[in-house]
């Protein structure tokens, strides 16, 4: 390939960058690895997609000479291109399990949000940018949505304002983007940031990230110049799709829905329903507008996840053409083979981002961690939980709530959180407390939905997917009065799940809860509402959303 054609990538292997590979190709080019200090001098374009934690980056920066070999690059002008942590690094230094010492070469210190004002922390989801320079590479973006996912930002000022092109207000307005000569960095992922556009005095369609990774990758084409203002926005509703995916009794890997949690037929077979085949789904609610795509297997409390390849395929192929976050669950704890074979929760993890995961989902094993801390009040360090989000950040670990409703006559009657709730129980009890359960709902367990999502936030959860047994499958609605008790419990997002029938169920919720986002599985697959037209619901309701 003529050097060209050929972008350099510096991939230290901490994560997913899956997509930005895929980005790229997209485009047109091909991808030179970074194998020694000298390839980053050599580079003709670098992109540098940070991912992990600050101070492992940096261990790994330094111990490999490539910090040195990226400081020249970049005081030479040379063509470079970082995404989010590749932003960070930037800087003097991060408060991120710090301070840290970072690259030093843009003045100030990295600092978390503040969860304190109501802002949860992780930003995650889609906002948009206020372009205070012409920053080039960011002249489609107008005023679209990008998706952001972070705990720590950088801020401007006046001593690293010639460095900033764009912010955005979360809490803050922190820096979104930074732009010298041909130092481009972006807080955001482009590579994330899918959804339609048309390019400016062009009749042709692009993604909305891609336009900024084109834009870095053609910086003399012959598309228009012309900087675009944002408008100020605020972080956007998500709109989640939901695949439960699991084998069938023939074998094949099927997308399947269950009447609270039950996935068989009504027949006498007694099948596992079948919806669908899980890749091609995915690209269809990912054109429909879907803010992401979450994958389930709910089979995963017995069959083990790498001896599930079928399921790392399903990623590796919808990460090829699908551009919005990817989550996967199921199974994800310790685990020995027949053969003795121990693998770490971490080493199953880490496969299901090397294939395309933005976040991993945990289930079960979140419910034994948070079980444990609460009894011993000790922080093991060795948990699931833990260990992933210690190596991948918080905002790549979401803790999956399976929970089922047990009625009260009294609140007093357990030990657990119980509130008072709109269906009453069968015998008329006003009270229920929310029982966690794990295996796919089949055993359940001596704590509450509550008490579990304050322990996991403390063991490094950064986000929480609330399921509600009794009405998953049921379409009257989401259970607000769950959603409620635990979105006001924890400062992590919270994304709402089980029981979406109709338009005014997405609106309902995030009237009368905190939730951050809606999921939804039934009514997607049967095709009976949607993505699209949830979408333009909550828009003529007011509710900010990606459109
Ligand atoms: O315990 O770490 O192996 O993870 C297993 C994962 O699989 C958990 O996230 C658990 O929620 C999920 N799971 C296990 N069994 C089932 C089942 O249905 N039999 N599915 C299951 C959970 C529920 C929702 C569903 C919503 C929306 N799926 O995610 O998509 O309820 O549905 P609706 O819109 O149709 O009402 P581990």
């Amino acid at each position: 390939a003529s050097s060209d054609s050929v972008v350099t990538l510096l991939d230290y292997g901490a994560g997913n960058v899956r997509s930005v590979r895929n980005a790229i190709r997209h485009l047109g080019f091909e991808i030179k690895d970074v194998q020694t200090p000298q390839d980053i001098l050599n580079a003709n374009r670098l992109i540098f997609p940070g991912v992990g934690a600050f101070a492992a980056a940096m261990d790994v920066l330094n111990k490999t000479g490539m910090a040195e070999a990226l400081c020249t690059y970049i005081e030479k002008d040379r063509p470079f291109l970082g995404i989010c942590l590749g932003l960070q690094l930037l800087f003097e230094s991060s408060e991120e399990n710090g301070p840290v010492n970072g690259l030093g070469l843009i003045p100030g210190v990295v600092g978390r949000f503040d969860s304190t004002n109501g802002f949860r922390v992780p930003h995650i989801g889609w906002n948009a940018l206020q372009v205070t320079e012409d920053s080039e590479i960011l002249d489609d973006v107008g005023n679209h949505h990008v998706y952001f996912v972070h705990s720590y930002r950088a801020m401007p000022s006046s001593d690293n304002k010639e460095w900033v092109s764009s912010t955005c207000n979360y809490g803050d307005n922190f820096i979104a983007s930074i732009r010298r000569g041909n130092v481009h960095a972006v807080q955001f992922h482009p590579e994330k940031s899918g959804g339609k556009i048309s390019l400016l005095n062009c009749s042709q369609l692009s993604y909305v990230g891609l336009s900024v990774l084109r834009r870095f990758l053609y910086p003399k084409s012959n598309m228009t110049k012309k900087p675009t203002e944002g408008k100020a926005s605020r972080l956007a509703k998500r709109v989640i799709a939901c695949l439960d995916v699991r084998a069938n009794d023939k074998g094949d890997l099927v997308v399947t829905k269950g009447d609270q949690y039950d996935v068989r037929e009504n027949t006498e077979e007694n099948e596992v329903r079948n919806l669908g085949k899980p890749v091609e789904l995915a690209g269809q609610y990912y054109k429909d507008g879907a803010d992401e795509i979450s994958f389930l297997n709910i089979t995963g409390f017995r069959d083990f996840p790498l001896g599930d390849l079928p399921m790392l395929q399903v990623l590796r192929l919808t990460s090829e053409n699908v551009f919005v976050p990817l989550t996967v669950g199921g199974g994800i704890r310790d685990f020995t083979d027949a053969t003795g074979r121990h693998y770490s929760s971490l080493e199953v993890a880490s496969e299901y981002f090397r294939s395309g995961a933005d976040k991993i989902s945990i289930g079960s094993d979140a419910v034994y961690a948070a079980e444990e801390y609460i009894k011993t009040g000790m922080k093991t360090g060795k948990s699931s939980l833990e260990q992933i989000s210690r190596v991948y950040g918080n905002q790549a670990v979401v803790v999956s709530i399976d929970p089922r409703r047990v009625y009260l006559k009294s609140p007093n009657d357990v030990e657990f959180k119980a509130i008072r709730v709109k269906d009453t129980g069968p015998n008329g009890e006003e009270y229920a407390w929310y029982q966690c359960t794990v295996n796919g709902g089949r055993e359940g367990r001596p704590i509450g939905a509550y008490e579990l999502a304050k322990a996991v936030e403390e063991l490094g959860a950064g986000e929480i997917l609330l399921n509600c047994i009794d009405c998953d499958g049921q379409g009257k609605g989401f259970d607000v009065d769950l959603i409620k008790l635990i979105s006001d419990a924890v400062n992590i997002p919270v994304i709402a799940s089980s029981g979406a029938g109709a338009v005014e169920h997405f609106s309902e919720v995030f009237m009368k809860t905190n939730a951050s986002a809606a999921l939804a599985a039934g009514i997607f697959h049967r095709k009976e509402v949607p993505i699209q037209s949830v979408k333009e619901h909550l828009f003529k309701e007011g509710t900010e959303v990606r459109i």
